[in-house]
């Protein structure tokens, strides 16, 4: 291959600059390929996510030669997850890279969970040669329009010297305002250098000597021409800075002002309020300063620790009944909060959030503050603090509901059956895992479970796929996990209908040395669905599953493979799986659990 030519001079140059990202001037870039990964390292990009393919191969192999970690995985979905869940952890962009046609297309849910998330990402799509686009190329589908629909923003690039820039703007439009997915599609024949393009494009056209051959091959020449024109003058894209939106500040008094006067103030915090933020502890101090009571859903759960006295868990919808004034920071009104309807009509509504859009979702706030949600409480706690102090009673009865209800699921947890409780063994891990300890939820009934049974550590350590509802988020999501903390304990909790998404990752997990911890809860069923298909429709068509040997599944990857069949075997499946993990190896741990009526009556729609 031509590009080896390349490689000797190129290899010097890059291992010089491996440690300077962005700093090599234009004119020494190896390729277009090249480019786009000069680019991601400017920008502090230490990840790249991808399943490989021959259209995005030079992107791969830049990027590690500067210095990115090219994490290869089995399923294109998984590549954009973790992407997202990068942006999840660390309030900046994650990257992925898929092939034309099916790696872009495999990808498409994964970008519309990250959309409706508002989680920013760049996914790099590699397409056709720009000359024999809707010509029958392989993998040579016009992927804008069906790109466009998953996205807030999409650029093909036509020009090499567009590549920098392209990214440097995407990485840019993905954080601003409400944050979202963004997508570049970067034809191979920018990919590799001007020389092997150009032979390429002559080898197409052969040698004939017709008028119909010379015109082509005209053609074709410039063509090249302008792939490259004034590629040498590109200038190097630098990082955008990008402001968070911000709320007025007469909107943060007057909501100072209501909460002040209220008797019952509730506080709910959304994942949202989370999305960008650098540093969530200032976040969570201002919530303690704030001294309202505080629910933490989606992602904002941890936010406040293990256990905060201002943070109440369960009886949610009554405390919003009840609560004269409700701040909803970064959580919308969307069938979480019944469409708004678990709030009171009298009561004052203050929506602080980044979608102006989705501050006035199913419900007209009284104040809708437009901006970060997070930045917002900060603001907030300097004008109006200690709220506890004169609402002493409120705070101790949705305590006293916290514990009555926490006593009923120990009680749950404590029923025998024929296999495992699952209630017990969710106690069980919230007792085991490390205080660093970071939860990935990927199923139905036993995540739903979990959300009410597992404590959250600290900020940003639950992730679940938000209002998507994506199953098969796990193994993804984990990656980015382990890769961002490296020494962090990460779990994940799959359903065992959700673990078939994930399981072929264990070989990635394997190969890139990612110590999970897998816990499937096995109840040989799609146990969220057959609950109420059963029981209003009478049959359990499609809803059954095997009690599979999934953990022999893993075992066969590499990773330890552990079976749960009692209460009596909990302990020990765990201890051993985090044994594992520490030694730096993934584990599976396959329990066979009992069906409970824990979640009957709970429905998402
Ligand atoms: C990609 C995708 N397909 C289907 C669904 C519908 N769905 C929601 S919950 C659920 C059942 C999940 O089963 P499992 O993972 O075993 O968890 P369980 O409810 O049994 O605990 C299904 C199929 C979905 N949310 N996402
Ligand atoms: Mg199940």
């Amino acid at each position: 291959m031509p590009e080896q030519k390349q490689s000797d001079s190129g290899a010097r140059n890059r291992i010089k600059f491996a440690d300077e990202p962005g700093r090599r001037p234009p004119s020494t870039y190896a390729h277009g390929g090249d480019r786009v990964a000069a680019a991601l390292a400017a920008h502090g990009v230490r990840f790249l996510f991808t399943l490989c393919g021959g259209h995005i191969a030079p992107i791969l192999v830049a990027a590690k030669a500067r210095g990115i970690r090219i994490v290869d995985t089995r399923d294109e979905a998984t590549a954009v997850f973790a992407a997202d869940a990068v942006a999840r952890l660390t309030g900046k962009p994650g990257v992925a890279a898929v092939t034309a046609g099916p790696g872009v297309t495999n990808a498409l849910t994964a970008l519309e969970s990250a959309k409706l998330a508002q989680s920013p990402l760049l996914l790099i799509g590699g397409a056709a040669p720009t000359a024999l686009q809707g010509r029958g190329a392989l993998q040579d589908i016009d992927q804008g329009p069906v790109v466009a629909p998953f996205v807030k923003w999409a650029k093909r690039v036509r020009r090499v010297r567009d590549l920098a820039p392209a990214v440097a703007e995407a990485l840019a439009v993905a954080r601003r305002g409400v944050p979202g997915p963004v997508f570049i599609e970067c034809p191979v024949d920018l990919l590799y250098d001007e020389k092997t393009v150009r032979e390429w494009y002559a080898e197409a056209t052969g040698k004939g000597t017709s008028i119909a051959d010379r015109l082509l091959r005209l053609y074709l020449e410039r063509h090249a021409a302008g792939l490259f024109a004034k590629a040498d003058q590109a200038s190097p894209a630098p990082p955008r800075a990008v402001a968070a939106p911000s709320a007025t500040e007469a909107q943060v008094e007057a909501a100072a002002a209501r909460l002040a006067a209220s008797e019952r103030p509730l506080i709910v915090v959304g994942s949202q309020a989370l999305v960008g933020a650098e540093d969530p502890t200032r976040i969570a101090d201002a919530l303690s300063r704030l001294g309202a009571p505080i629910y933490l859903s989606g992602m904002a759960r941890g936010l406040l620790g293990r256990s905060h006295p201002l943070q109440r868990l369960h009886q949610r919808r009554q405390a919003l009944r009840e609560s004269d004034c409700v701040l909803l920071a970064g959580a919308p009104c969307d069938f979480r909060l019944d469409y708004g309807r678990h709030v009171r009509r009298s009561a004052n509504l203050i929506a602080a959030n980044r979608s102006a859009r989705e501050a006035r979702l199913n419900r007209r706030p009284n104040i809708a503050a437009i901006g970060d949600a997070g930045d917002f409480l900060v603001r907030l706690a300097a004008h109006v603090n200690g709220l506890a102090g004169r609402r002493q009673d409120w705070l101790v009865t949705l305590r006293g509901r916290d514990e009555t209800r926490e006593r009923e699921i120990d009680a749950r947890a404590n029923t025998a059956g024929e296999f495992v409780n699952p209630i017990a063994l969710l106690r069980a891990i919230d007792a085991a895992a490390a205080d660093d300890a970071a939860f990935v939820a990927d199923g139905g009934d036993f995540v739903a479970t979990a959300s009410y049974t597992l404590r959250p550590r600290a900020p940003r350590g639950w992730l679940d796929p938000g209002v998507f509802g994506t199953l098969g988020v796990g193994a993804g999501f984990a990656l980015a996990a382990a890769l961002d903390r490296p020494s962090a304990e990460v779990w994940i909790l799959f359903g065992d209908g959700a673990c078939g998404w994930s399981l072929a990752e264990f070989e990635t997990f394997v190969r890139h040395g990612i110590p999970v911890i897998a816990v499937v809860g096995n109840d040989a069923g799609w146990t969220q669905i057959a609950r109420e298909q059963v029981k209003m429709l009478g049959d359990d068509v499609g809803v059954r599953l095997s009690r599979a040997a999934y953990h022999e599944v893993a075992a066969a990857f590499g990773a330890e493979g552990i079976l749960v069949r009692s209460d009596g075997e909990i302990a020990d499946g765990l201890a051993r799986a985090r044994a594992t993990a520490r030694a730096g190896r993934p584990a599976l741990v396959n329990v066979w659990l009992d069906r409970t009526d824990f979640r009957d009556g709970s429905i998402s729609m």
